[in-house]
């Protein structure tokens, strides 16, 4: 009966603990805008300069590849919801374009040549979203990637 009721006690104890972990995650998952976008503001700070300090949305770059392989730099973005841009440096000797397209949202950047950016902006619910590159060949040669929107 000792040993049962020491059990009983250790089990409560790990109940409460894992119950206050959760509740914690729960409150941060669920907490206020300002803290969802301190927290994503993190990842896209770096590269995107302060851009996204307003309204949500974001400003990510990515890079086809240099050498001319059918890819870019990054196969996976996230950004906040709101006006997402994507703007593609293209360093390769191939042309290349950047587009955004799921959930009835397709915004296709200009093609552009070496040393130029292709852009893509378009204004994102939560959600998950293709980026690809539009050249015909290419998305299915490996230039593709996935935007999450959150
Ligand atoms: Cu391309």
């Amino acid at each position: 009966m000792r040993r049962l009721t020491l059990l009983v006690v250790v089990a409560a104890l790990a109940l409460a603990g894992c119950g206050g972990d959760d509740s914690e995650s729960t409150a941060q998952s669920t907490s206020t805008p300002t803290e969802t976008a301190t927290a994503t503001a993190d990842t896209g700070g770096a590269s995107s300069g302060g851009g996204a300090s307003s309204g949500g949305g974001e400003d990510l770059k990515i890079a086809a590849d240099p050498g001319g392989a059918l890819k870019f730099d990054k196969s996976d973005l996230t950004a906040k919801a709101g006006k997402v841009t994507i703007t593609m440096d293209n360093p390769s000797d191939l042309p290349h374009a950047v587009e955004i397209e799921g959930n009835g949202v397709e915004e296709e950047g200009e093609t552009v040549n070496k040393g130029g950016k292709s852009v893509a902006s378009a204004d994102l619910k939560p959600g998950k979203y293709e980026f690809y590159c539009p050249v015909p060949g290419h998305k299915a040669g490996g230039m593709t990637g996935t935007l999450t929107v959150q």
